[in-house]
């Protein structure tokens, strides 16, 4: 397959048998390494590079230049891929790169964006300064193809969609169902996805079980990206908390919240609203003044806001975190300590730390019915919590068993697939309106959504 024919007089010059010659050498080396990896049981990941408009180097510098460009060309990718262990020039403008023993294919953006910034710093080429962009793919065997000729086709493959779907200005879709997305990718596109109305927020119910009614809804963050479609929290909260990014984030989901509270959720005695806060937006006081006058905005009352902060927040800058928990604490709202027991849960803290709620991770909840050890766990964390007065919440409850076991053990609020998945804004008031308790008290499935 060829990617482009941009300059046959290149290809005569440098004779066509070198570009066949360095495909060969390239399979054979692919297919030891292959061999090699099949052995130890291990990864590895056929990269190509295709430097884009190339043509344009040799008509604004000369084919002499584009030809020492060329040359130098698998001597830079070796200088950023320490690693590989193949370099060839494959075709006209197209490089392939092996690395061997890779241990983990979320690695491989990295990688891809280190050969990006690489090509594009400035390369003297004799009294010309040139910059190169590329796209990039990446294949990973075994998952995609087991053999050279496999991975090669499955990278050359992604090469022709990327260049047909003119991903941004550089494209590196590499593996993005082994790894996600790369992180500059994500990062870039974050920063304008508030403005542009990508980020939208679902909400999914916790039950009180007291009177089995909706207590309250959790506001979870989505992402439609226009030019990377759906992307799962998991992948863009982490980076957005690398960056100043979840400042924003986090202050357009509590605006967004607060309002959906007041004017569609309900009232007064409606559910309240819960809103997940990462490490900094606790460290930066900020948060404490506006909230406040948000609040006071959209006439909802502190208490029906609750932020839910994991224990590694409080943990890692204990002093800084308590001081300004304790602020928002005095404003009225409330604090839950999300996926509990996955972190530090120091019990010693308990009795310190100002918090009303504290929400146990679903891992313990999901195997519960199947594993005493959890239950017994579960009832531990509950009767614990009791005594510092916390309210629980148990979230991942899947099933009218679990519910019926965490209602058994005093449990005061639960959340889960049994009750309703994270649903759109609309989607969750026609749930509420709909919601009757006893459906999800029989053996019988709960109604659809
Ligand atoms: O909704 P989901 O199912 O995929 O959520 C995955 C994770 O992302 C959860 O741990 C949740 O706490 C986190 N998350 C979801 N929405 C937000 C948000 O608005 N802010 C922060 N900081 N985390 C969120
Ligand atoms: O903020 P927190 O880490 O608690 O985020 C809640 C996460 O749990 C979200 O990713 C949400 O989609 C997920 N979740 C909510 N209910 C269930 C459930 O019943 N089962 C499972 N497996 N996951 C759930
Ligand atoms: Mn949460």
């Amino acid at each position: 397959m060829t990617f482009s024919s941009d300059f046959p007089d290149l290809l005569a010059e440098l004779g066509e048998s070198e570009g066949r010659g360095g495909r060969q050498r390239f399979l054979d080396a692919l297919t030891a390494d292959i061999q090699i990896a099949m052995m130890q049981a291990e990864r590895l990941a056929l990269v190509l590079v295709d430097i884009r408009k190339f043509m344009s180097i040799n008509l604004s510098h000369g084919y002499a230049c584009g030809d020492e460009v060329l040359l130098r060309l698998p001597g830079l990718l070796k200088e950023v891929i320490r690693k590989a262990s193949a370099v060839e020039r494959l075709g006209d403008n197209l490089f392939g790169v092996v690395i061997p023993a890779v241990s983990s294919p979320a690695l491989l953006p990295i990688a891809a964006e280190k050969i990006r910034r690489k090509l594009q710093t400035p390369l003297h080429v004799s009294d010309h300064t040139i910059t190169l962009e590329c796209h990039i793919t990446a294949a990973v065997y075994p998952e995609e193809g087991q053999t050279a000729d496999d991975l090669l086709l499955t990278a050359e493959r992604m090469l022709v969609d990327v260049k047909l779907r003119k991903f941004s200005d550089v494209a590196i879709p590499v593996l993005m169902q082994h790894t996600g997305r790369a992180r500059w990718q994500i990062e870039r596109q974050l920063r304008g996805a508030i403005d542009r109305g990508e980020l939208e927020l679902f909400y999914q119910p916790k039950i009180r079980l007291r009177d089995r009614q909706p207590a309250s809804a959790e506001a979870l963050v989505r992402w439609n990206s226009s030019e990377l479609g759906m992307v799962r929290p998991d992948e863009f909260i982490g980076v957005a908390e690398e960056s100043s990014l979840i400042n924003q984030i986090t202050e357009w989901a509590l605006r967004t919240a607060i309002r959906v509270r007041s004017e569609i959720i309900g009232r007064g005695d409606g559910p309240s609203v819960a809103v997940n806060v990462s490490a900094s937006d606790i460290y930066d006081c900020s948060i404490v003044h506006n909230l406040e006058s948000v609040l006071a905005i959209w006439g909802v009352a502190p208490e029906h806001l609750t932020l839910e902060v994991t224990e590694s927040v409080i943990m890692d800058n204990p002093d800084i975190a308590l001081r300004n928990l304790e602020l928002l604490r005095k404003l009225g709202v409330k604090i839950a300590l999300d996926d509990f027991g996955t972190g530090y849960s120091s019990l010693a803290y308990f009795k310190t730390l100002p918090i009303d709620e504290l929400k146990i991770d679903k891992s313990f909840i999901l195997n519960m019915r199947q594993d005493s050890d959890d239950a017994v766990l579960v009832e531990a964390i509950i009767n614990l919590a009791h005594q510092f007065n916390l309210s629980v919440v148990a979230e991942g409850v899947e099933d009218v068993q679990t519910l019926r076991q965490l209602d058994a053990l005093g449990c005061d609020y639960v959340q889960g697939y049994h009750f309703s998945q994270a649903l759109p804004q609309a989607k969750f008031s026609a749930w509420l309106d709909a919601y009757r308790a006893d459906a999800y008290w029989s053996e019988a499935p709960p109604p659809a959504d």
